[in-house]
């Protein structure tokens, strides 16, 4: 079964050194495909760290999937128009299909999806910090869709080449619907704050509780990450979280300045030398803390998805003699 690394972040890097310093000649060669922009596929040789690497990564997007449909559930059944909750289920119900995606892409790694999602469960999986936080007001679901699949885009278009080849095919279909999520945010905030002056109120806070936890779902610091060198040098990651984090500002300062809305950071202004926004400190101890599951909804979340799961039980029961049924009818045949 695969279990929660809880190694701390030296160990884990001294580890990684040690693995590097001990290359094999298949290891050698493995990297040459690498470097050639081969995708490696399930059969082939992978050194071990690779695999984990990946398991642990894919597990921890498809958890985050999962979760993430939570926030934007709280809303369905307030939606303000016929229109929108169709939106809204059909958004969610892509996340649940993302999820399923990288599941099964896990899987190839020769994980099984009950043992990560009874990690998941029993609140030792990992999933993305952004999750942690409560949905409050309408203008959350359009803040969600623009800043968190915006957020999300970023990161999962450079995934498309990542160089696991089922978790690179994952990305493009999963990239597709990103887009569609990331639009329909985008222009349910312009309805927002186009309105009336209460919805622009609305709009305006939801920007402000969503912009810094939008910017802490690319990971800490380049200087304080764990994977980040190694996973570049095996392109599993083709940029680095500071690389991505300043790519989204960069893309998103001028669409909430379309909107006539306030980015919450004085710090931010246009930098003539670099070609990119500055921006202000991210309060680092706030993003450790949800990491380490304080996050203010985490019990919730973890409730919520067990109890959607003992709720499913009758489902894959029936999934499971139906299927039972015709290969019984295939062997009689
Ligand atoms: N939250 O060495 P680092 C979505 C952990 S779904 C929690 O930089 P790495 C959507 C990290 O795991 C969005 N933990 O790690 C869904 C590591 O701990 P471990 C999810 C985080 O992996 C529904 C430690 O911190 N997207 O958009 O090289 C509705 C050190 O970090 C976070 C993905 O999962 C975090 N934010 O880089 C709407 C994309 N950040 O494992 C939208 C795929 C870091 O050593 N994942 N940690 O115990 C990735 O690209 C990378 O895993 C990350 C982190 C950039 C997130």
């Amino acid at each position: 079964m695969y279990t929660t690394d809880l190694r701390t972040k030296e160990q884990k890097q001294k580890d990684q050194q040690e693995q590097l310093a001990t290359v094999t000649e298949d290891d050698a060669a493995f990297q040459e495909r690498i470097d050639d922009d081969q995708f490696i596929e399930p059969k082939d040789y992978m050194p071990e760290a690779y695999r984990k690497t990946l398991i642990r990564q894919i597990a921890q997007h498809a958890h985050s999937e999962i979760v993430g449909m939570l926030p934007e559930g709280n809303w369905v059944t307030r939606a303000p128009s016929l229109r929108r909750k169709l939106i809204l289920i059909a958004k969610i119900q892509d996340e649940a299909g993302h999820g399923l995606y990288l599941y099964s892409a896990a899987e190839t790694l020769g994980v099984a999806r009950d043992d990560l999602v009874q990690e998941l469960h029993e609140g030792k999986a990992k999933y993305s910090t952004i999750f942690n936080y409560p949905s409050l007001n309408w203008a959350d679901i359009g803040a969600i869709g623009w800043l968190v699949d915006g957020a999300a885009i970023t990161n999962q278009i450079p995934l498309c080449r990542t160089s696991y080849g089922p978790y690179a095919r994952a990305m493009v279909r999963v990239c597709k619907e990103e887009s569609f999520h990331q639009r329909q945010g985008y222009e349910l905030m312009m309805a927002m704050a186009k309105g009336s002056e209460a919805q622009k109120e609305m709009a305006q806070d939801a920007l402000n509780r969503w912009w810094w936890p939008s910017l802490m779902m690319f990971g800490p610091p380049d200087a304080e990450s764990t994977h980040t060198a190694q996973s570049m040098a095996w392109k599993i990651k083709r940029f680095t979280n500071d690389e991505l984090r300043q790519r989204f500002i960069d893309a998103t300062i001028p669409q909430a300045e379309a909107l006539g809305l306030t980015v919450p950071d004085p710090d931010l202004k246009w930098n003539e030398e670099r070609g990119h926004y500055d921006y202000g400190e991210i309060d680092w101890d706030e993003f450790w803390a949800v990491v380490r599951g304080e996050g203010i909804c985490a019990r919730d979340r973890i409730r919520d998805r067990v109890n959607a799961y003992e709720d499913g039980a009758w489902v894959r029961e029936a999934a499971e003699a139906y299927a039972a049924k015709q290969n019984q009818k295939a062997a009689v045949a």
